[in-house]
C-alpha cells in the first residue's frame, strides 16, 4: 500500500529532506546534503540508513527484512520500548515492545548546520494501553550530519508512577564479524543470555566467536567498534544510558530468524545503549528522560 505523502510536504526542506514512500510503500524521510545521506521511517521511528560523506554505508539492514505495519524491520536502528525482550508478566505481549511497529507522527524536520534533524512521536492511546496502562508521550530526535545524534525523550504525561525500559537497537554493518572486536567494556559485568542469564565480567576487549548475547550493566562509557575488513572505527558514546547490548545471533539463530539472510550474522553487530533489567527507568508524573546517543566514524 503506498502512503498518502501529501499530508508530509509541509515538512520537507527543498534539496535537504523529502518524505517519499519506501519499501513496502512505508513512508519515509530522506535525508539528502552533501554532507550526509539518511532515512527513517515512520514505522517505528526507525533509521535505516546513515551515510556521511565519505564514508560507506554505516547501519546493516537485512536482505529479508519485512517491510509491513505489522513487523519490525529487521536492521537499521528500531527502538525497544517500554520493555526489552519478552514482556515480564505477558508472554503474548510483543517482544521489545510496541514502539518499534507503530506508526509515529512527524513533527519536524530543520537544518541546523551541516546536520539535519528529524523529529517524531507517539503517545499512548487505546492501542498502547491494551499492554501497558501508563500514559506517555515520546519524542525521537534523529540528527543526521557527519555524526549520527539521537535523543528518546520520554514523558510521563500521567498521574502515577511508571518504570519503563528503552533500547536503541542498532545494527552496525561490518566487513566481517570474526575480524570486528569492541572495546570499552572491559571490567563490566554482564548477563550472558546464551548461557542461562549468568552474570559474568568481561576481561578486555570483546571478540565474537558464537552466538553473543549480552546486557552490560551500569555502564555509560563510550563504546569502540574496531572493523579492520572495513577499515573503520565507529565510536559510540552516550548519556543518561546505564546498560549496553551486545547482540550477533551467530550461525543457527540467523537461519531461525525468518527475516534474516542465513549468512547475514557475518555483516552486522548490535550496540545498543539502554537502560533495561534492573537499570529500567522510573518516572513520577510530570517527569521526563532523556537517552542521547552519538556515532561517530572514523577511518582505521
Ligand atoms: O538485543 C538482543 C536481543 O534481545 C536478542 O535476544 C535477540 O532476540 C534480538 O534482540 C532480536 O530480537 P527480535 O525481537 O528483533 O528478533
Amino acid at each position: 500500500m503506498i502512503a498518502d505523502l501529501e499530508s508530509y510536504r509541509q515538512f520537507e526542506i527543498a534539496e535537504v529532506a523529502e518524505v517519499v514512500a519506501g519499501k513496502g510503500g512505508l513512508p519515509k524521510v530522506r535525508v539528502m546534503t552533501p554532507d550526509v545521506i539518511g532515512e527513517i521511517y515512520l514505522h517505528g521511528a526507525h533509521i535505516t540508513s546513515w551515510k556521511p560523506s565519505g564514508a560507506e554505508e554505516v547501519l546493516f539492514v537485512s536482505s529479508q527484512s519485512r517491510w509491513d505495519h505489522d513487523h519490525a524491520i529487521r536492521g537499521g536502528i528500531p527502538i525497544c520500548f517500554p520493555w526489552f525482550g519478552s514482556k515480564s508478566d505477558d508472554p503474548t505481549a510483543p517482544a521489545h515492545g510496541f514502539a518499534r511497529t507503530r506508526e509515529w507522527r512527524l513533527q519536524s524536520i530543520s537544518r541546523v548546520g551541516r546536520a539535519v534533524t528529524v523529529t517524531m512521536f507517539t503517545e499512548s492511546d487505546e492501542s498502547t494501553k491494551k499492554w501497558w496502562p501508563a500514559d506517555f508521550r515520546l519524542v525521537y530526535r534523529a540528527t543526521f550530519g557527519p555524526e549520527l545524534g539521537l535523543e528518546l525523550v520520554m514523558s510521563n504525561t500521567g498521574r502515577t508512577s511508571l518504570g519503563f525500559e528503552e533500547a536503541l537497537h542498532a545494527y552496525h554493518r561490518i566487513g566481517d564479524i570474526q575480524k570486528a572486536r569492541l572495546r570499552g567494556l572491559d571490567g563490566v559485568q554482564y548477563f550472558d543470555k546464551t548461557d542461562s542469564n549468568c552474570k559474568k565480567m568481561q576481561q578486555g576487549e570483546i571478540a565474537i566467536t558464537s552466538e553473543t548475547d549480552r546486557i552490560y550493566l551500569d555502564t555509560t562509557g563510550a563504546i569502540e567498534l574496531g572493523d579492520p575488513q572495513m577499515r573503520r572505527a565507529t565510536q559510540v558514546s552516550k548519556e543518561n544510558s546505564r546498560t549496553t547490548v551486545v547482540w550477533n545471533p551467530w550461525i543457527q539463530k540467523a537461519r531461525a530468524l525468518p527475516d534474516l539472510g542465513d549468512d547475514e550474522w557475518t555483516q552486522m553487530v548490535c550496540i545498543e545503549s539502554s537502560n533495561v533489567s534492573a537499570f529500567a527507568v522510573d518516572l513520577a508524573p510530570g517527569q521526563q528522560h532523556t537517552m542521547k546517543v552519538l556515532v561517530r566514524v572514523t577511518d582505521l
